[in-house]
């Protein structure tokens, strides 16, 4: 088999100094903590009980051992690059690391999915890097209220059958697969491009009495199916794992909706904007793809606050325009499908 470029050769090829070098030995860092991650992961209860609850999280679910340990990792994985501040889902707020007068920040997300743990599913590391703002104070929460735009780079490091690293420093999206052999991450898939259509959605339809008519109308629509207006039969996944959606849906595309819907604090969703939101958004823009509230673009959002949540939707950029089709006004007055009205099945 012909020699893979490595992550280190991608990220040499593209810079070596300035602000992209700052980057790319960022970048390596990360993957560097993901190795390690991934090694405890496979270790599963071998390493002790990593889905024990022993803290606090903003999500409201109690915080896990595993993503205790993966939190630590990763702010050690990041001690030796040039960055002045992190943010971490699960920390209250941003943590200076002491380069005040370093180029970068990160916002991560240690480990999406940990409900998963236990489960052996597949779970991840996102991650979104941005320039530290010249005029703002050290570890102040300012450089993380940038709009996905200006990200420098993001991604993830998934841990499933494989570790892979998918990244992009906006010149495409790449996967670099985490050779057991060597443990090195080398380039396996470039130019990631998501299909513009799809037959394939991903929602926790147990949440449908909860959703507004928008989002109702949408999903009633595809599972209405070839007999309804879309005329074509879809198909359904919801892993509980976004990483492990996100993944799907870059090799074959689909759609992900995780919308606001009327539970207490669910308001805005159940995904954030900072640490994984903006990171996937910009990979599917730099994959063809799409994200949006169900309104406007992720990437165009002001954030406001470390930990906002945000209606996220994102895959096949046509799918995703369908979806936002049917929110606003037009959706209100649309018709409830028969289908659910005859059978009951979802009751409003
Ligand atoms: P955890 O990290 O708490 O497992 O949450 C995972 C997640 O943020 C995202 O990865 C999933 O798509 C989504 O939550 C699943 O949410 P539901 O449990 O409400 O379906």
């Amino acid at each position: 088999m012909k020699a893979l470029m490595s992550l280190e050769d991608y990220l040499d090829g593209w810079a070596r100094t300035g602000e992209a070098g700052a980057v790319a030995k960022t970048v390596l860092s990360l993957a560097s903590a993901g190795r390690l991650i991934s090694g405890l992961a496979a270790q599963g209860p071998l390493a002790g009980s990593m889905s024990a609850v022993v803290g606090h999280s903003n999500d409201g679910d109690g915080q896990k051992e595993l993503d205790r340990i993966t939190n630590i990792q990763v702010i050690e994985g990041l001690k030796g690059a040039p960055v002045a501040c992190i943010a971490s889902e699960e920390l209250d707020g941003p943590m200076a690391t002491g380069k005040d007068d370093a180029p970068l920040c990160v916002a991560v997300d240690p480990l999406d999915g940990s409900s998963n743990i236990d489960a052996n599913v597949t779970i991840g590391t996102i991650f979104s890097i941005l320039p530290r703002l010249k005029d703002a104070p050290g570890a102040g929460e300012a450089h993380f209220f940038q709009p996905g735009t200006k990200q420098l780079a993001a991604g993830y490091i998934i841990y499933g059958p494989q570790t892979s690293m998918v990244l992009t420093v906006g010149e495409g999206a790449h996967i670099f697969t985490l050779d057991p052999a060597d443990r090195k991450y080398k380039l396996t898939s470039a130019n990631l491009q998501v299909p513009a259509e799809t037959r394939e959605f991903a929602i926790n339809a147990s949440n449908y009495r909860h959703w507004d008519a928008g989002i109702r109308r949408y999903i009633d629509s595809c599972l209405e199916g070839a007999q309804g207006g879309r005329a074509k039969n879809f198909n359904m996944r919801w892993v509980g794992s976004m990483v492990a959606e996100c993944h799907r849906i870059l090799m074959r595309g689909g759609i992900y909706l995780y919308p606001g819907d009327t539970r207490e604090g669910y308001a805005e969703g159940r995904l954030r904007l900072i640490y994984e939101g903006n990171p996937v958004a910009f990979l599917m823009d730099q994959a063809g793809g799409a994200a949006t509230t169900g309104q406007m673009r992720i990437l165009d959002v002001e954030p406001t606050s470390i930990h906002q949540r945000i209606p996220l939707i994102f895959g096949s950029a046509e799918e995703v325009a369908v979806a936002e089709s049917y929110q606003g006004n037009g959706a209100a007055s649309a018709e409830r499908s028969p289908l659910f009205a005859r059978r009951g099945l979802f009751r409003s």
